[in-house]
């Protein structure tokens, strides 16, 4: 029976490494040998490397003092190996558990075997696949090897080492290039192996723990171009070599380089050596390529910087109308870069979001009234799903993604959203961007969210691009403040006021304007009002965006027991599409959902419901009764995001699991009040210290002074 060497360099994935190791000791193909190699790693990688070589004797560990890079990693694995068969996998990816057997088993006399690979957002995804397996056999090796990764091959130790096949150590990104140039050169055909599945991880933190091919794209380039010329250099003689690399470079080309030169200042800074490279690729084969592509070839090699510059500006400009045709948005993204950007700045015009355009409210609505009420000389457009809302003021209200929206949001100075604008929108120099945000936070954000758990694995990325563009972002309380720092890498200003949108909590909380409120909702004046306001939940939901809710608080029971002296209003996050049924209840539930401002709800209530939603730090602004009914902590808390704070000590109410004791709590709320006095105090002094009705003003007068 073969033995085969599974090499695994380790650096800093200590989040997915339980994962991969627990795949490959599961491995139906029992003779094998793993040689861990610890690249240097600075995290919990080396407990979880003992934790498992511990339990299994075919573990081999090395440890690096520093980091070394793949290259090295790879070449001492291979240098250890005793197997006849080497295989290398990544630390954050991980294996079916018959991978390596049905590789073994259908190698025969070949010196390699591929599997497939197939690219994963989370574990999850690892589960929905096809299992009918093939042997595929591949005559076209540059294409198969285009990919340039040595992952999920298994390979002949003997054939490794007669050939010399080494990784190259010199460069982070393509340090396989060397081993695989060589292979494609000795081989004439090989095969796959269909449904014999390697899953490659695809991560979503490249700004905090990029993988190698997540580095920045320059980095990227310049690892590509030396590692190709050396190796142009080194083949000079070997047509199948060479014919492999040239079209690997006009891929790269393609792919990466023109991407690269969308911006002028990267041409400049790297069209010398492109331009280099470029000159060792056979002349016979560009001339293939599309009359683009050949004319900036000519460019670069005539050293006509100038005229490739405008001809890349072409390309791009085809490019994008190539891809705008057909889709009204990306015809108004065009325009807004083209053209809107590049028409003068108005230096009074703000732009108003909130909630992604569904609703008049949040702190973007508290300091558009106070601008208002103190006539300030400023243009005002809100951004609206529909238009025509009854809000205060003359505003100019645009439908989000029209062509109006791009123009103002092109043109004006400044723009207010209590969350994230699209990525496509550049900022224009001079533009100032106040985020307001939309809550303390209880659930873990952004950076301090576990990698595994987030779904899309842009995210990070995307949220990373998106927040560079504020200028100023709003904080309620210290806490927030340290939390926002961390959490969403900002390093700008941050308003340190209270929230806007809780003003109205001092400023209004008195019978008249309450029961004005009340009249205006047709909520009767003779009863109490409890507010249930729960969030959202990550795994529950339609398509990205549309949220289910599983309505857990039993209405009926409540209207039962406790409709004689209260009424309930009901609250759905803005993520939840689900409508919440309440026929029958007529009298008893109300469905606000869709009403525009929660802080109004707030005045009007008497006792508030929530979970794991942060309106219960704004709530707290009133110090009225809080209950939390959370029927699914463990899960929430320990799977799907993670807390700041301890739930089950620091929030000012009691954790609550069924109907019962809702009501239970709601019928002794005197009691409750009492229990949690002590609390309530503390938590009113750390998370509301700074609201006094005044937070619209000061965060005025810092921005838009006269
Ligand atoms: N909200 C609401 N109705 C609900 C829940 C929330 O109107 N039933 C509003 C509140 O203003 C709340 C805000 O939406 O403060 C944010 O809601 P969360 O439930 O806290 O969830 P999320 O949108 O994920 O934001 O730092 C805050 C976090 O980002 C949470």
């Amino acid at each position: 029976m073969k033995k085969v060497s599974i090499i695994i360099p380790i650096y800093n994935t200590s989040e997915f490494l339980s994962d991969c190791l627990d795949s490959v000791v599961n491995q139906t193909y029992k003779n094998i040998e793993i040689l861990l190699i610890n690249d240097g790693s600075t995290d919990q990688s080396q407990e979880i490397m003992k934790e498992f070589s511990d339990k299994d004797e075919r573990i081999h560990s090395i440890h690096l003092s520093e980091n070394k890079g793949v290259g090295y990693s790879r070449n001492l694995g291979i240098k250890n190996a005793t197997g006849d068969y080497v295989y290398f996998l990544d630390s954050d990816d991980f294996l079916s558990l018959d991978a390596i057997q049905l590789l073994v088993e259908n190698i025969g006399d070949n010196n390699m075997i591929s599997g497939q690979q197939r690219k994963i957002k989370t574990k999850e995804d690892s589960k929905n696949i096809e299992l009918e397996i093939e042997l595929v056999e591949i005559t076209n090796l540059n294409r198969h090897f285009r990919n340039c990764s040595i992952l999920h091959r298994l390979i002949s130790t003997e054939f490794v080492n007669k050939n010399h096949l080494r990784f190259s150590e010199k460069v982070e990104c393509y340090s396989e290039l060397p081993f695989i140039t060589q292979m494609v050169q000795r081989m004439e055909s090989t095969s796959y192996v269909r449904s014999c599945y390697y899953f490659k991880r695809l991560r979503n933190d490249p700004i905090s723990n990029p993988a190698i091919m997540q580095r920045e794209n320059e980095k990227i380039l310049m690892d590509f171009l030396s590692i190709f010329n050396d190796l142009k250099e080194e083949y000079k003689n070997n047509d199948r070599a060479i014919t492999y690399l040239d079209e690997l470079f006009l891929n790269f080309y393609r792919k990466n380089i023109v991407m690269l030169f969308s911006k002028r200042d990267i041409i400049n800074n790297y069209f010398n050596e492109v331009a280099i490279s470029a000159e060792k690729v056979d002349q016979s084969k560009w001339k293939r390529l599309n009359m683009v592509v050949r004319n900036e070839f000519k460019f670069l090699l005539k050293r006509k910087q100038d005229q490739f510059s405008k001809l890349m500006s072409f390309h791009h400009f085809a490019r994008n109308i190539k891809r705008a045709i057909g889709s009204k948005r990306k015809i108004y993204i065009q325009l807004y870069r083209t053209l809107f950007m590049k028409l003068p700045l108005k230096e009074r015009t703000i732009v108003f979001e909130s909630f992604l355009g569904k609703n008049y409210s949040d702190s973007p609505k508290y300091i558009y009234e106070y601008m208002l009420q103190n006539n300030m000389n400023y243009k005002y457009v809100w951004i609206f799903n529909k238009k025509g809302r009854d809000i205060q003021g003359n505003a100019k209200q645009v439908k989000r993604f029209s062509l109006s929206y791009y123009y103002y949001l092109a043109t004006s100075k400044y723009w207010v959203s209590n969350s994230r604008l699209p990525l496509h929108l550049n900022k224009r120099p001079g533009n100032i961007y106040l985020q307001t945000w939309h809550g303390t936070p209880l659930k873990k954000l952004v950076f301090d969210m576990n990698d595994i758990y987030s779904a899309n694995p842009n995210y990070k990325k995307h949220f990373y691009q998106q927040s560079r563009r504020w200028d100023y972002l709003i904080s309620p309380n210290q806490y927030s403040s340290e939390i926002f720092r961390r959490a969403f890498k900002f390093e700008k200003t941050m308003l340190e006021f209270g929230y806007p949108r809780n003003d109205i909590l001092y400023q209004k909380n008195n019978e008249a304007y309450i029961r004005s409120l009340k009249g205006k909702l047709n909520i009767p004046l003779d009863k109490k009002v409890i507010l249930y306001a729960p969030t959202w939940r990550d795994d529950e939901f339609y398509e990205p965006g549309k949220y289910k809710f599983n309505l857990k608080l039993d209405l009926q029971k409540l209207k039962e027991q406790l409709g004689n002296e209260y009424v309930v209003a009901l609250r759905m996050h803005y993520f939840i599409a689900d409508d919440i049924e309440t026929s029958g209840l007529e009298g008893f539930a109300y469905n606000f959902s869709k009403y525009d401002d929660i802080a109004e709800l707030y005045l009007i209530s008497d006792i508030l419901i929530t979970d794991y939603s942060s309106v219960f730090f704004d709530y707290a602004n009133l110090k009225r009764p809080i209950l939390f009914f959370t029927y699914d902590l463990e899960k929430y808390r320990d799977t799907l995001r993670g807390f700041y704070i301890n739930i089950e000590n620091e929030v000012p109410g009691p954790l609550l699991r069924t109907s019962d004791e809702v009501i239970d709590a709601i019928a002794n709320i005197d009691k409750v009040n009492d229990q949690y006095r002590e609390i309530y105090d503390q938590f009113y002094l750390r998370f509301c210290d700074w609201d006094n009705g005044e937070a619209s003003k000061k965060v005025v007068e810092k921005i838009f002074h006269e």
